[in-house]
């Protein structure tokens, strides 16, 4: 079967809108020896938005939702660009042993880190994405190594959390007025789009800024040991993050302490690194969704660099950076994914880039009867960090780390 391109089906629709009300029928005369098979437009946009480079979606998304329809749904539907479609990953896997935290202290200047260097940069000058392995959190309690919490504790604590009464989940919310992130966000929070037009991300989530609060009240009487626990698993991911951006530092041919100035306060009120549990719920109803809903909508990280664990339900695409693609990034159980942010696009001057991603619906109803869940750390940069380009280019103005994440964050929770 042929391939109608992205931009052939974005024409289409634009037709389509222009001239008649009629879209699913019209779109139906287009699956014609393609090898889609949409059963209306919102089917095509779900294809169309898993190829075509974000900004054409983005365009297209406003313009469908400006339009009215006698089909209704089809066309004021931006996208029920909810079913992930693809069936393979392409993202680079990388041995980290060489920098892994079971290594107390690792000879950075020797040819096993560099060449982990050298890999690491062909992820992020391509792709923008790495998955690494043998880091040195271990993912069961059963692993040899008892230094670190293990991945799998990590999540069934939180998971006790968010099994709660939404009453008791209640108790806990993250508190207005204050600027320190800790605690729970309910569902439809937060909108990484930052576009208003666009329904929020179907999510609920808990963050932990890494500091001690005494107004915050833990869940430890709910969780046992929830504090403990999330506490422990901060100190270890943002230990990996640091022996990560040594090798970003090496990748780029900079002295690997490079960036070390920039995260002295982590886990202090003038630090920004956060940790976020996502608790994306169950699906039992696909007509509940909103037009244009996914679980979490296209958007950058906006630090750093963000370190992701997942667990096997699937749904992340990021936008490859080489082509403009959606590309699946296919769980890989006990491998921490690696994600370039905003502010290090800016200091690397574009050589590295971050990297639009988002968290779509599964296709299969199986995998929609279960919660997906997600572990990020945002290791973002001190607060007073000004981010000026290392190779003293200026193609970004220096900025200050604060004003760039404040800012994307209250576009995202407004
Ligand atoms: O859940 C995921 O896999 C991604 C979540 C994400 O992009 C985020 O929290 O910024
Ligand atoms: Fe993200």
């Amino acid at each position: 079967m042929s391939r109608i391109s992205p931009s052939s089906i974005l024409s289409v629709i634009r037709r389509i809108r222009c001239n008649s009300s009629k879209t699913t029928f019209s779109i139906r005369t287009l699956k014609n020896g393609s090898e889609w098979h949409p059963g209306g437009l919102d089917h095509v946009s779900s294809r169309l938005l898993a190829n075509a480079p974000l900004r054409k979606y983005s365009q297209e998304c406003d313009t469908l939702h400006l339009g009215t329809t006698s089909t209704g749904s089809a066309s004021t539907n931006c996208g029920d660009f909810s079913m992930a479609p693809y069936p393979s990953c392409p993202i680079p896997v990388v041995d980290f042993s060489a920098m892994s935290l079971d290594v107390k202290d690792p000879d950075r200047s020797n040819q096993a880190v560099k060449d982990l260097a050298n890999q690491v940069y062909q992820a992020f000058s391509t792709i923008g994405v790495v998955y690494i392995t043998n880091h040195g959190i271990p993912q069961e309690t059963a692993s040899l190594s008892f230094s670190n919490k293990p991945i799998d504790t990590t999540f069934e604590t939180y998971d006790k959390f968010f099994n709660l009464n939404i009453d008791v989940k209640k108790k806990y919310a993250k508190r207005t007025g204050t600027t320190l992130k800790n605690g729970w966000d309910k569902l439809e929070s937060e909108r990484a789009t930052g576009n208003m037009k666009r329904p929020a991300d179907l999510k609920e989530s808990f963050d932990f800024c890494g500091l001690e609060d005494e107004n915050y009240t833990w869940p430890n009487e709910e969780v046992p040991n929830f504090q403990g626990t999330v506490q422990t698993f901060y100190e270890d991911i943002t230990s990996l993050a640091a022996r990560m951006l040594s090798v970003i530092a090496i990748s780029l041919d900079l002295d690997p302490d490079t960036f070390a100035f920039a995260w002295q306060k982590t886990g202090t009120s003038e630090g920004c690194t956060q940790l976020r549990y996502n608790y994306y719920p169950m699906i039992s109803d696909l007509s509940k969704i909103k037009p244009g809903q996914i679980r979490a909508g296209e958007h950058s990280d906006y630090g750093g660099i963000t370190l992701l664990l997942q667990d096997d339900v699937g749904g992340l695409e990021v936008i490859n950076n080489v082509d403009g693609q959606f590309a699946p990034v296919t769980p890989l159980r006990g491998a921490v994914l690696v994600f370039i942010a905003d502010l290090m696009q800016r200091w690397t001057s574009d050589r590295y880039k971050s990297v639009v991603h988002r968290v779509l619906i599964p296709e299969e109803e199986i995998k929609r009867r279960v919660p997906r869940r997600s572990l990020a750390l945002f290791h973002d940069p001190d607060n007073d960090t000004m981010v000026t380009c290392l190779d003293g280019s200026n193609q970004y103005p220096p900025i200050k780390a604060k004003d760039w994440v404040d800012g994307k964050r209250y576009s995202a929770y407004k």
